[in-house]
């Protein structure tokens, strides 16, 4: 069985970060370890939440897995609260990466061209530093920008992309992934670089006119755990997003509290025929 660390807040009530990642992890087969990088009473989205940052449990932690010999087939991060989180994720890169250990960085930190209320340009500068680590990033385009200090356009043609992915591969990642990418009207998806073959994917679905919260925790933890399964690039995102948009137009079902996340639990499994289907193709 594959065991995957990773490393992000829990936000206890609401969904997003933690609480999709464990349970679409396990649900894809997958042993998941989890680091807590803060505890939240509930997701952002509601009024008065509550948080307790666990910065300096995160060495103790890695450490008592070091004593054990621990070794994971992935490290999957995705919201980090602070600079010196970002700089402790650069450590356990350090110590638990190498050539078996795929290093998968979701740079959460901002969207629809605006950094989140906790985090400012120094914030995205260390969060590119720590992007050259990876072997997969998968930013959005609003990420992308602050990044590599490109304009964020609401607008944009392909060339706009291209420029963005190769701004974002001199981070240094072996594989870029742009999310949120519209080439044309009614659609959305992804474009991918792989610095490496210098060979771009892209896959494009029906853009679902909604937002939901957690969504992109969604998209990455599928990713993952598709490319765990052993699916390819283009197999292992094409997936991710047709699912995510799946989940979301089956949550606009659900009349109640579109901010508090998508109703995923009702989807797993759906997701799980999706990936037996696609790998019986492949045999
Ligand atoms: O879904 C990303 C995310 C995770 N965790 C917390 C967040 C956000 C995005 O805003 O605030 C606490």
């Amino acid at each position: 069985m594959k065991k995957i660390l990773t490393i992000q807040d829990i936000s206890c009530m609401g969904k997003c970060s933690l609480t999709i990642a464990l349970p679409i992890l396990s649900a894809m087969g997958m042993e998941t370890v989890i680091l807590p990088t803060a505890v939240l009473s509930t997701h952002t989205m509601f009024k008065n939440f509550t948080v307790k940052d666990l910065t300096d449990q995160l060495l103790p932690i890695t450490a008592h897995w070091k004593e054990l010999g621990v070794k994971f087939d992935a490290i999957y991060t995705g919201y980090l609260g602070s600079a010196e989180e970002i700089e402790i994720a650069k450590k356990i890169f350090a110590d638990f990466g190498g050539e078996d250990t795929l290093i998968f960085i979701d740079p959460v930190m901002a969207d629809n061209g605006k950094l989140y209320a906790a985090f400012d340009m120094a914030y995205a500068k260390l969060n590119a530093g720590l992007c050259g680590a990876a072997d997969i990033i998968v930013p959005n385009i609003t990420e992308a920008c602050f990044m590599t200090d490109t304009e964020y356009k609401e607008v944009y043609d392909e060339a706009y992309i291209l420029e963005l992915l190769d701004k974002l591969a001199g981070l240094g990642a072996k594989t870029v992934v742009l999310t949120g990418v519209s080439l044309s009207p009614g659609k959305t998806g992804v474009y991918g670089l792989d610095t490496v073959s210098g060979r771009h994917f892209i896959y494009q679905n029906d853009r679902v006119d909604a937002s939901y919260h957690g969504t992109g925790d969604l998209f990455s933890s599928v990713a993952v755990g598709a490319l765990m399964r052993g699916l390819s690039m283009e197999d292992a995102f094409r997936i991710a997003a047709d699912y995510t948009a799946d989940t979301i137009r089956v949550t606009l079902e659900d009349p109640k509290e579109p901010w508090y996340g998508v109703n995923f639990e009702e989807t797993i499994p759906a997701l799980l025929k999706m990936l037996e289907e696609e790998e019986k193709k492949q045999k």
